[in-house]
């Protein structure tokens, strides 16, 4: 069977990075990227689909014979908390959408990414375990508390080969993050590189998991492409890139650029920072799938800003 790729919310700040590493990997007449507009930069397949439609979805699936679902759409941590109704219904929705017609369709596989917002006051702070307890603050990480457990019950119920994996912050420079409560740690990259202050919703001393985009992307697709029988969490995996706070991200960028300003105004993101953990244990994704991360703060921060520099055409 030829693998042909649905990926659903290709246009976000993942997707777009995704989109191109599986059409390397598969070839471009086998990705499908589709969202709720064309992508001004799309390059190759794109259909337009609200994954909240789910004749839709089935239209597409059914056009091209798709083998596999990445399912990537959702509204963040932050921005969900506009609107907890609606996002609740969207992030919940659009995925059950996505699971049915995999069942219906008997799909190979669907990759479904979680976050660590499923964690709450409930689990460690430091190296949080996979299998912690999960009470999370905000309506993005319960639809996504919800999210595993569908995809496990699609798995035990149906045998749907569901696989995931719990996000940290995702930093990367090909596009920016929307609404999300990490999106500072890559806010923060561009206004260096424009020689601006930046403003920090966030307290200096605020430590998250983060991770880079290489990392993040290399790590969804060797899950994805690891044997059935080496999966064996079917709710998500935890994986780690680095902890970080906005003072150490400040300290690495000053060493390039030893002007560099930051300001504090902490708002509502502090309080649902202060919900999730500090550091992940991902030591189920290292045995099962062989997972390790290879960016650390000094090569994520060279990374950066230098292909922002090239972005914005200006001279270090
Ligand atoms: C967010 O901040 O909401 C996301 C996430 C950690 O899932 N980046």
């Amino acid at each position: 069977m030829n693998t042909v790729i649905l990926l659903i919310g290709a246009n976000g700040q993942l997707g777009k990075v995704l989109t191109n590493a599986l059409q390397d990997k598969y070839g471009k007449e086998s990705v499908i990227a589709s969202d709720l507009k064309k992508s001004e930069d799309s390059d190759g397949i794109f259909e337009v689909i609200d994954a909240t439609d789910i004749d839709r979805i089935m239209e597409v699936v059914i056009q091209y014979n798709v083998t596999q679902i990445y399912h990537l759409a959702a509204i963040l941590s932050a921005k969900g908390e506009e609107n907890p109704l609606r996002t609740w219904n969207i992030n919940v929705k659009t995925w059950l959408n996505v699971l049915e017609i995999s069942r219906i369709c008997n799909l190979e596989k669907v990759f479904y990414p979680s976050s660590i917002a499923v964690f709450g006051n409930g689990a460690p702070s430091n190296n949080t375990p996979n299998n912690a307890y999960l009470d999370p603050t905000t309506v993005y990480g319960i639809s996504k508390v919800d999210g595993e457990n569908w995809a496990q019950y699609y798995h035990v119920k149906y045998g749907l080969d569901v696989r995931s994996i719990r996000y940290p912050g995702v930093i990367g420079y090909q596009s920016l993050p929307g609404g999300g409560t990490t999106d500072y740690a890559v806010d923060i990259y561009h206004k260096a590189v424009l020689n601006k202050t930046f403003t920090c919703f966030l307290n200096k001393d605020t430590v998250l998991p983060m991770i880079f985009i290489d990392d993040v992307i290399r790590a969804t697709i060797e899950l994805m492409e690891a044997p059935i029988e080496d999966i064996k969490v079917r709710t998500s995996y935890n994986i780690a890139g680095v902890s970080l706070s906005p003072k150490e991200i400040t300290s690495e960028i000053r060493e390039l650029y030893p002007d560099f300003r930051v300001d504090y105004k902490p708002d509502f993101r502090q309080d649902i920072a202060e919900g999730w953990p500090r550091s992940i244990d991902d030591s189920e994704a290292r045995m099962d799938w062989g997972w390790k991360p290879q960016y650390n703060l000094w090569s994520i921060t060279e990374t950066m800003i230098s292909e922002l520099i090239g972005q914005y055409e200006v001279i270090l």
